[in-house]
């Protein structure tokens, strides 16, 4: 009976979560939680990436003084986000957050000077956001770019500094937009775009590969575990698909929500036609050989940057009671325009976008929270029915894992206006899918069927059942209304 530690790193905050299957059932401790955010500095937005490689070793200390002696660890953490790392592994730079300023317009100035948006997206299958690592690298530093021994995303790095050794891990390098989905491998014609070259990359790492011990900086103390590293779905979205509880028998999308809503389906060829690259769906790598055929949703970012803003005097569930307790549909907004990307206030920018689309003004928190889970939910279906007609499928259930999962008012409102059951938790899959590829790795589950029948049974979803009646033709007119008001750019 093995332990298995995720560190699971997403944009609000970090965990440490050790599992160990006892009877067939995964049982989860958290060992240690941090909180995490963008800083800004001089106008740009930046990762503590110091910080949070301490957080990883206090958590790992932590795990050694509650008893675990040995173990296995997989690391994860959002997508895109990158290092420059000299010949000497010193970092180049200061680690920009993907919300950061500086790549508004570098995709219109990409593809002004390189290869167009339908070429690029027959080689890469990767949806146009404004922050892919392909377009943050067009705008960094050429002069760092140059000096740059090696290119890692976040998780690669944070696998450098515990094990020495350098890794591309390919689910998160499949959000940089630079793979080629026929060479599978680093696109030599969009490296050279950059002005890179393919050995500023380490080989491509498939979840599931050993990596060996801590440094022995680390693994001589005796203040650490005795860890035998895998590389795990590095990117957190991977991980998240990996520990959904879907039976293989039924036809199941999935929405990971956290700060992000990633709506769509576990595939395995992926879909790069016109069709899919207008509606903006992307192919993101999967564990074992999967694609991630979905859409990114801004998500609960919106109601997170809401709370704050108000001083986080009132918990995410008091949010939800507040919102139940208001009129449903009264102010709607376009969740994906790039004004809600990273603004100054959010909750200014609701009021404005309604203020200028005659609505409502949502004045109070409940309010508030209502308009932003009621555009979310209008969002999804949006979402869904590109995702059926694309595919070619029909769905019979969503599965809603991550943080949004607890959130009852939107996962019934969803399923009301998708018109399919939709079954929810668990909200920790990320950690539980990181988790999960290790025991594959190391023997302990046969693969990722198995793997998603444990997680079944171990964390049962919820099930929600739908109210068709919900989605009343004249909430769909004006949501169709509102997205027919000139906007600045959007994310589509
Ligand atoms: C979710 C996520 C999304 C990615 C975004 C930025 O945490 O990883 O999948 O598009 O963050 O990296």
């Amino acid at each position: 009976m093995g332990h298995a530690i995720a560190v699971d790193i997403g944009a609000s905050s970090g965990r440490l979560v050790e599992g160990t299957l006892i009877e067939g059932r995964l049982e989860m401790t958290e060992i240690y939680r941090f909180d995490n955010a963008f800083t800004e500095k001089d106008g740009h937005d930046y990762w503590d990436i110091d910080r949070l490689t301490e957080e990883i070793l206090v958590g790992l200390r932590k795990a050694k003084a509650a008893g675990i002696d040995s173990c296995t660890l997989g690391i994860d953490t959002w997508g895109v986000d990158y290092v420059l790392l000299d010949r000497f592994g010193q970092r180049l730079h200061e680690v920009y957050a993907y919300r950061d300023v500086r790549t508004a317009g570098a995709a219109d100035r990409f593809h002004r000077n390189s290869l167009d948006r339908s070429a690029l997206y027959a080689k890469t299958g990767i949806q146009e956001l404004s922050f892919n690592t392909l377009y943050q690298l067009h705008v960094h530093d050429r002069r760092q770019l140059e000096q740059a021994d090696r290119i890692l995303l976040v998780p690669d790095y944070f696998y450098y500094r515990l094990t020495g050794k350098f890794i591309n891990e390919e689910t998160n390098a499949s959000t940089t937009q630079l793979l080629n989905l026929r060479t599978r491998d680093f696109d030599a014609e969009l490296l050279g775009a950059l002005g890179l070259k393919r050995d500023q990359f380490a080989a491509l790492t498939a979840p599931g590969t050993r990596l060996g011990g801590l440094r022995p900086e680390f693994a001589d103390t005796g203040d650490y575990p005795n860890c035998s590293v895998i590389a795990v779905p590095t990117h957190d979205t991977a991980s998240a698909v990996a520990g959904v509880p879907a039976a293989a028998e039924r036809s199941w999308a999935y929405l990971s929500s956290g700060t992000w809503s990633l709506l769509g389906a576990e595939l395995d060829k992926p879909l790069t036609g016109e069709a899919a690259r207008r509606a903006n769906y992307t192919n993101e790598w999967g564990a074992y050989g999967t694609f991630r055929f979905l859409k990114n949703i801004m998500g609960l970012w919106m109601i997170q940057e809401v709370r704050r803003e108000d001083g986080a005097r009132h918990s995410f569930a008091e949010l939800a009671e507040a919102a139940g307790r208001e009129e449903a549909f009264r102010s709607l907004v376009p969740c994906n325009a790039e004004r809600f990307l990273n603004p100054k206030s959010m909750t200014e920018e609701i009021r404005a976008f309604c203020r200028e689309s005659g609505q409502a003004l949502p004045d109070t928190s409940g309010r508030l929270a209502r308009c932003v889970f009621d555009s979310l939910a209008l969002t999804y279906l949006d979402a869904m029915r590109e995702l059926e007609r694309l595919t070619e499928s029909a769905y019979e259930v969503l599965h809603i894992v991550g943080g949004g999962a607890n959130n009852r008012l939107l996962s019934q409102l969803t399923s009301d206006l998708l018109g399919i059951e939709v079954r929810t938790g668990p909200s920790e899959a990320t950690a539980i899918g990181n988790i999960a590829v290790q025991m594959i790795s190391s023997g302990e589950l046969a693969d990722l069927n198995a793997a998603r029948r444990m997680i079944a049974e171990s964390f049962p979803p919820q099930t929600y059942r739908p109210n068709p009646a919900a989605a009343r033709p004249e909430i769909l007119d004006r949501w169709r209304h509102i997205h027919s008001i000139p906007l600045k750019e959007t994310l589509r």
